[in-house]
């Protein structure tokens, strides 16, 4: 059903993939179209009302607020796994979308996730409903 769409955006990479032996693969992605497997492939989330919910951020912890429509701050360091929290202290409903990978579900007032990530880099994050909400997270 898909195989139209595939081979159509496919055609750019079609000797590379022919190569590779991707292109006769059967589908086992056929499911997958929204899995983004880049640089935060070893982040690990806690999703926003997946089991246990996060009530406070401990002392100390990296944290961002999504505030008067911003991530403060804009700019947040924290070390390999280290949990980074993310709360929306306001009644605008926000995301935590890092490199393009929408991590928390919506997040209402009071809502707090955390992310971390597997290894060292510099993480974009941004809202899918503010574009102008944006930070970076750099991972040392
Ligand atoms: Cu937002």
């Amino acid at each position: 059903m898909q195989r139209k769409w595939l081979w159509a955006a496919m055609g750019p990479v079609l000797a590379v993939g022919l190569l590779s032996g991707i292109a006769c693969g059967g589908g086992d992605d056929s499911g997958s179209t929204t899995t983004p497997t880049k640089a935060a492939t070893d982040a690990t989330t806690t999703p926003n009302g997946g089991g246990d919910k996060i009530t406070e951020v401990p002392a100390g912890a990296p944290m961002v607020d999504q505030d008067n429509l911003a991530f403060k701050p804009d700019a947040v360091k924290a070390k390999v796994n280290e949990k980074i929290y993310f709360k929306n202290s306001e009644t605008a409903i926000h995301t935590v979308t890092i490199d393009a990978k929408n991590v928390s579900g919506n997040m209402r007032k009071g809502d707090i996730v955390t992310w971390s990530a597997g290894k060292a880099g510099s993480y974009k994050v941004t809202c899918d409903y503010h574009p102008q909400m944006k930070a970076t997270i750099t991972i040392e």
